[in-house]
């Protein structure tokens, strides 16, 4: 094992020798691990570098994950339910004490149990996708009375389309990396949107639409699959758990799950709106939501889809003006080969809105 990982695994309050760590997953802000113990070949533990250049305040971020893990363990114990080490994420401190640890790089890293037997999909069909629906609309439901304070935003006014708009018009402004010319007729398409996808915030301003604890990050492979059943065991990736809009959370997932291409597809044939996911999705999220739901939140669930997919096509061109600051890039040009994807994807949202908007009549 890399002499780096040892003195950063030796920190936390682990059980055995620890053997190996390898690369997990493909987030495109922290980096994960998997971590091996001896004479176990399931890995044990999840360990993640925190990128502190976007989570600023680790230690609101952390205490957040504990308060909303803890609540739904409560939860879980309460309905009498088996196997709860696989059915939410639970932290393993430091050996100070503390939810993280900082490296003499300045680096901030934590720890999870490794839920076992799990498995992830960077895409799924309408029986996953039915599934994922009840979990999500139970992730919102248990954690609508956690107690206490409100939770941290953890990255202030994340989803707020209005500001991601004031950001995309800095970064056309200041066109830092020199793309802008060649990229001009995307800003008018953005523009073109622009006040429409304002929608929710002036609906929140005039008390029409609640905000409510949120994933805020409700991509497909961030629910767990039992890998023998294919029962849903746990909703990871908690470091944006915050209030928001629930049509966030809807059209983050339809935005991910419900994409017949792959978020970054070069071939834009690709890409186009399952309608069969979104349906599934959106009965089995109505099963376990619809009794705290709004009737003006369950009629803007699909405005959602369109509003998260185009929220995310401003975030990845801004992103691409800026000089690819933000997000993980695997080469030069991936950030506006993502825009193009999720403008397209767009597009088939926009072209098939009607017939979208009649599943939730
Ligand atoms: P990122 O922010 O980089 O997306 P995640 O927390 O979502 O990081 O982790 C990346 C992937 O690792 C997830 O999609 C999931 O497949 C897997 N994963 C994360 N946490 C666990 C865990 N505790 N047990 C098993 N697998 C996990
Ligand atoms: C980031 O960390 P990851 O890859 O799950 C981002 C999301 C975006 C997503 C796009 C903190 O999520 O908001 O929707 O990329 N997370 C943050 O794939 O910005
Ligand atoms: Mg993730």
């Amino acid at each position: 094992m890399e002499e780096k990982f040892k003195n950063i695994v030796n920190q936390f309050s682990t059980n055995g020798t620890i053997t190996k760590v390898l690369a997990l997953g493909a987030g495109h802000i922290n980096d994960s691990y998997k971590v091996y113990a001896e004479g176990e070949n399931q890995p044990k533990y999840v360990l993640q570098r925190i990128n502190h250049h976007i989570f600023k305040d680790v230690e609101g971020l952390q205490q957040n994950i504990l308060r909303v893990t803890n609540h739904i363990r409560q939860k879980l114990i309460s309905r009498g339910v088996q196997d709860i080490e696989r059915k939410v994420l639970a932290l393993i401190p430091a050996k100070d004490g503390k939810l993280f640890f900082c490296d003499a790089d300045g680096n901030y890293w934590r720890m999870y149990h490794f839920i076992q037997g799990s498995k992830s999909y960077d895409a799924i069909d309408a029986k996953f996708a039915y599934i994922a629906g009840r979990a999500f609309g139970d992730f919102q439901a248990m954690l609508a009375d956690i107690p206490g304070d409100p939770l941290v935003e953890t990255i202030p006014n994340f989803h707020n389309m209005e500001t991601r708009l004031d950001s995309f018009r800095q970064s056309v402004k200041d066109n830092a990396a020199k793309r802008l010319e060649k990229v001009q007729w995307m800003v008018d398409e953005l523009e073109e949107r622009a006040d429409e996808m304002c929608k929710a915030e002036r609906l929140h301003r005039e008390g029409k639409l609640p905000k409510r604890i949120n994933h805020c990050d409700t991509k497909v492979n961030n629910v767990l699959f039992d890998e023998k059943t294919d029962e849903v065991l746990c909703v990871v990736d908690l470091d944006t758990v915050m209030p928001g809009y629930v049509l966030s959370d809807f059209g983050d997932f339809v935005r991910t799950g419900a994409n017949t291409g792959s978020e970054d597809d070069e071939n834009l044939d690709n890409i186009s709106v399952n309608l069969d996911v979104v349906k599934a999705y959106l009965k089995g999220y109505l099963e376990n939501a619809k009794s705290f739901l709004t009737p003006i939140e369950i009629d803007n669930l699909i405005f959602g889809a369109k509003l998260l997919t185009y929220m995310q096509t401003v975030r990845f061109f801004t992103d691409y003006l800026n000089g690819d600051t933000y997000y993980k890039i695997k080469h030069p040009e991936h950030n506006w080969q993502r825009t193009l994807a999720q403008f397209k994807l767009l597009q088939s949202i926009e072209e098939k809105y009607d017939t979208l908007k009649t599943f939730t009549r």
